[in-house]
C-alpha cells in the first residue's frame, strides 16, 4: 500500500526515525503521499547545515563521510547521511559498501543513512533527491551530508542542492590540477587534501592555494579552504567542520536564503526537465519518423511536443 498511516504526518513532526524512513521512501518514489509530509518539513525554516560532498571515484568520500559522523556525533550533533548515485540506475556496489561501512552508526539514533539510486533527467541529482533532503531537514539534523559518485554532472548538481560544497582531492596524480581544469574548485567552498599520510600533500595544497590566488578575487570573495585530511584516521576532520561553518558564517542569514531558494530553483526545475523529457519519450505516432524523413524540421518537432499538452 501507498498510502501513509494517518498518523505518519505526527510521527514524522515528532522526530520518530522510522516514520522519517517511510516519508523517505514516500519521497523517493514520487509518490503523492509525500507532499503533505514535504510541507511540514519546510515549514520549518532554516535548521540543518546542508553539506555536499564531491571528488573523484575513491578520493575518500565516502571514508571522509564517514569520519564526518564519527566528530559531529562525539560535537552531540545529530547527523543524516544521503549517498546517491546519480550515474547509475542501480543499487552500485560502491554505494553498498559504503552503506555497510556505515552500518556501525546505525545502533545510534542520532544518526540516519539512506542510499538512493534515483537520478535526474540528465542524469544528474533528480527532485527527488531534493525531496528527500528536505525531509532530513525536517527531521530535525543538525549536519545532512550528501555523498555522490563523482561524474560528470553530479559536481554542479551537489554545489545547487546544498549549503556547502566539499570538493576531496588527493596529493595522487595532479587531482587538484585536474579539479582547477575542469572548474569544479569553483563550486568548491572547503578543499579537502584527503590521504594526507601519502607523499605530495603539501604540494597539492601549495598548487590549489595558487592557483585560488591567481584567479580573479577581492576582499569578499570566498576562497575555499584548503585542510588536509587522513580520513581513515580521522585526522583533519575537525578542522574541515571548522572550515564550513566559517563559510556557514560567510553567507550569513541571507546568504543561506538565498541558497535555499537556489535549491528550490534546482527542485523545480529538474521536476520541469522530467516532465517535458518524459513527455518527449512517450510521444506518440510518427512524429520522430517524420523528423528522420524531412517531412517536419526538428524545430517544429519540439514546438508540437511543447505546445501540446
Ligand atoms: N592512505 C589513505 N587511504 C585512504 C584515506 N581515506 C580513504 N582511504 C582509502 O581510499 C579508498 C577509497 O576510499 P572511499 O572512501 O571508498 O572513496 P570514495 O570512492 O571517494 O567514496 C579506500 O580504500 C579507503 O580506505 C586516507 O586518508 N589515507
Ligand atoms: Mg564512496
Amino acid at each position: 500500500m501507498t498510502a501513509p498511516a494517518p498518523d505518519l504526518a505526527a510521527r514524522y513532526q515528532a522526530g520518530d526515525l522510522r516514520a522519517l524512513a517511510r516519508a523517505v521512501t514516500l519521497a523517493e518514489a514520487g509518490l503523492p503521499a509525500a507532499r503533505p509530509l514535504l510541507k511540514i518539513a519546510r515549514s520549518g525554516g532554516i535548521r540543518s547545515v546542508v553539506l555536499g560532498i564531491t571528488g573523484s571515484p575513491g578520493s575518500g568520500k565516502s571514508t571522509l563521510t564517514d569520519a564526518l559522523i564519527a566528530e559531529l556525533r562525539a560535537q552531540g550533533k545529530r547527523v543524516a547521511v544521503l549517498a546517491v548515485d546519480p550515474s547509475s540506475p542501480y543499487s552500485g556496489g560502491a554505494i553498498l559498501g559504503d552503506r555497510i561501512r556505515m552500518l556501525r552508526h546505525h545502533a545510534d539514533s542520532g544518526v540516519f543513512v539512506r542510499s538512493l539510486a534515483s537520478r535526474g533527467a540528465l542524469g544528474g541529482l533528480s527532485a527527488r533527491t531534493m525531496a528527500v533532503l528536505a525531509l532530513l531537514e525536517g527531521g530535525g539534523f543538525d549536519w545532512i551530508i550528501l555523498e555522490t559518485v563523482g561524474v560528470g554532472q553530479s559536481e554542479v548538481d551537489v554545489a545547487a542542492a546544498c549549503d556547502h560544497t566539499l570538493l576531496v582531492v588527493t596529493p595522487a596524480g595532479g587531482d587538484g590540477v585536474q579539479a582547477f581544469k575542469a572548474g569544479i574548485m569553483e563550486i568548491a567552498d572547503v578543499i579537502a587534501v584527503n590521504k594526507a599520510d601519502l607523499p605530495g600533500s603539501s604540494r597539492t595544497v601549495r598548487e590549489l592555494t595558487s592557483a585560488q590566488a591567481l584567479g580573479w578575487h577581492d576582499e569578499h570573495t570566498w576562497l575555499a579552504p584548503v585542510r588536509k585530511t587522513i580520513a581513515s584516521q580521522g585526522e583533519g576532520v575537525g578542522s574541515v567542520i571548522e572550515a564550513v561553518l566559517k563559510h556557514r558564517a560567510h553567507l550569513g542569514e541571507a546568504g543561506l536564503q538565498e541558497r535555499r531558494r537556489l535549491r528550490a530553483e534546482f527542485e523545480v526545475r529538474s521536476l520541469v526537465q522530467e516532465r517535458l523529457l518524459r513527455r518527449a519519450r512517450d510521444a506518440g505516432g510518427d512524429l520522430y519518423a517524420r523528423v528522420a524523413k524531412g517531412e517536419l524540421d526538428a524545430e517544429a518537432a519540439a514546438d508540437e511536443l511543447l505546445g501540446g499538452s
